[in-house]
């Protein structure tokens, strides 16, 4: 075993029980600089387990392939392992923590048997930062190493700054044999603790990510006081140089990262509106000195989805993935040792290797070549409009949240909640109507609140309740304003009216402007609306019509009268623990509706 990087009692005991367990024959500790980390990348390459693209293409970046069989995220395999199953709630597997230990042991035991054990330190958030905790991931897989030291800040620094302190997350993560039957995510929230076996895929695997900074960290916050969420943050900075900050929860297929790095539209650049991007996926939010809301994104580089991502829907994005980039699961293109997936450009290559690794003529070929859910690691510093406050370890003061789905008749283009309460209501009543890119039914409604469905770490109605106190904590005039956006209207012949992407920016302008008190609405049963004149369409590419603005910000009360009744049967599920405040919304929303 190399020499252990830290004297922390709590660290080296539970390594010790650990390496106990899964026997590996070496053990390595990633202290975080490039020259381990070179040697880990040629030793993958040599294996097989990374293939290195062209230097002069792509920098820096390899590619990936993981077991056909684990491809993405395994909800009905991610288990909430507190000592009763009331506190995991209605929404989350449950497994008794004894019960799930001694499973998850007898998985582990001996699996690290002729490999090596990588021991992680890592950061979630800025070294050093108020809001920032620290992991150790123990893994036996390469991948997952340089992925994490692309995700967050790893080495020697992290341990040096948690010191002897006992607050840090174990993640133990065992490949074993990919074997889907045996695939365990589980949380261990009263105990700090992740136990993920049997996975290579990232988001199951990259324990720092889904597993400790929503579901481990969202039960942290509830009992210190803050708030872990499924958020992206960005920046809008105006022709004066004053930036708002905005974080923004969305379903999976909502356009997330684009929003989050967003390019405006040339009637905006023009005058010097600029977006900055701080996070595109997580937040972490306090209470600063001065009252207000504060977010730090605790990630250091994007997991995002490759197809679709291009250089129109996101050239930000794009740029990231241009060097120091591991790909997984994308189209390998063999005339330039290069990348390719659906959607990114229309000349997909004749001589190439699909995802699953076999021979692909994306000309001729039915078969898609990468997969759906194939992605980008990508360090965030390589993203062009990445904020300058990224860093900054006080973070961002949040002026506004926003919530989002895709509603085809139902949500207006924005609207603004009442008030903090009424806020929280509206997040909990998020949703996304089904779209043919999945598979069931088309247009049904899946239930998605905060978008933090898949990444509660314990009962969500004590989690709404704990927004409902944090809102109690902040002074009304202090506390960020809360939105819904759906970007998602269609109008009777099945198009989207919103033309969407830059011009979305028109939107949180007037978000903005609402949290400024400088701009009007019209007080309706479900919000205060803008009212047409509010969103500013000039210079809008794709023609939105002032009768058409008016139909995306239309509320049909027989649709919502509908929507109060699945909301009513949603919260059903939570046998009267709902906050009073949120069902005295829904109660004053169906009084209003009439
Ligand atoms: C993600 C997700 O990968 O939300 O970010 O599924
Ligand atoms: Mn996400």
């Amino acid at each position: 075993m190399d020499k252990a990087l830290t004297k922390n009692p709590t660290v080296l005991s539970w390594l010790a029980e650990k390496l106990a367990l899964v026997n590996p024959d070496n053990v390595v500790w990633i202290d975080g600089s490039e020259t381990q980390l070179d040697a880990l990348r040629a030793e993958a390459v040599a294996s097989g387990e990374l293939a290195k693209l062209s230097e002069e293409k792509l920098p820096g970046c390899y590619l990936h392939r993981t077991a056909l069989n684990d491809v993405a995220r395994v909800e009905h395999r991610t288990f909430i392992c507190t000592p009763t199953k009331e506190e995991a709630g209605p929404t989350n597997n449950w497994m008794a923590p004894d019960e799930a230990y001694a499973l998850l042991a007898g998985i582990a035991k001996d699996s690290y048997r002729g490999r090596t054990a990588y021991i992680i330190p890592y950061s979630m958030g800025p070294v050093g930062s108020p809001f920032s905790k620290a992991g150790v991931e123990l893994t036996d897989s390469i991948y997952v190493v340089l992925n994490m030291s692309i995700m967050t800040r790893v080495g020697q620094a992290v341990l040096d700054t948690l010191g002897d302190s006992d607050d840090w997350v174990r993640g133990l993560h065992c490949r074993c044999g990919i074997v889907e039957e045996d695939r365990y995510i589980c949380q261990f929230p009263q105990d700090n603790t992740i136990i993920s076996v049997n996975s290579g895929y990232g988001g199951n695997v990259l324990l720092g990510k889904k597993c400790f900074a929503l579901r481990i960290a969202s039960y942290q916050g509830y009992k210190e006081e803050w708030l872990a969420e499924h958020m992206l943050i960005l920046g809008v900075e105006n022709p004066q140089g004053e930036v708002k900050y905005i974080c923004a929860a969305f379903p999976s297929a909502c356009g997330k990262t684009n929003l989050a790095m967003l390019i405006p539209p040339e009637a905006y650049r023009s005058k010097g509106h600029k977006v900055w991007c701080v996070g595109d996926d997580i937040a972490w939010i306090r209470k600063g000195p001065d009252g207000r809301l504060y977010a730090i994104n605790p990630e250091n580089g994007f997991f995002g989805v490759a197809p679709g991502t291009n250089a129109k829907s996101n050239p930000n994005a794009l740029e990231s993935t241009k060097k120091g980039t591991i790909f997984t699961n994308v189209v390998h293109t063999l005339d330039d040792n290069a990348v390719w997936w659906e959607g990114l450009d229309k000349n997909p290559p004749a001589n190439a290797t699909d995802w699953k690794g076999n021979p692909w003529n994306g000309q001729t070929s039915d078969e898609k070549g990468a997969h759906p859910n194939s992605r980008f690691t990508a360090p965030a510093r390589n993203c062009p409009c990445i904020s300058s406050e990224f860093e900054n370890p006080q973070g961002v003061p949040i002026s506004a949240f926003v919530f989002g789905g895709r509603r085809a008749k139902l949500a207006p283009l924005v609207y603004q909640a009442f008030d903090w309460n009424h806020g929280v209501f509206v997040g909990s009543i998020m949703a996304s109507e089904t779209t043919a890119a999945a598979a069931g039914a088309v247009g049904v409604v899946r239930r998605d609140p905060m978008a933090m469905l898949p990444f509660c770490g314990y009962n969500m109605a004590d989690y709404w309740q704990h927004w409902i106190d944090v809102g109690a904590s902040l002074e009304p005039e202090k506390a960020p304003k809360i939105f819904n956006v759906n970007w998602f209207r269609k109008d009777e012949n099945d198009q989207f009216m919103w033309p969407g992407f830059g011009d979305n920016l028109r939107v949180l302008d007037w978000i903005i402007a609402r949290c400024e008190g400088k701009a009007g609405a019209d007080e309706t049963a479900i919000g205060y609306l803008p009212k047409t004149g509010d969103i500013n369409r000039e210079g809008i590419e794709h023609e939105v019509s002032l009768d058409s603005l008016q139909a995306m910000l239309d509320v049909d009360p027989a649709l919502w009268r509908a929507e109060a009744d699945g909301i009513a049967e949603f919260y059903a599920k939570f046998e009267g623990n709902i906050p009073v405040e949120m069902r005295q919304s829904l109660e004053a929303l169906r009084v209003k509706l009439g």
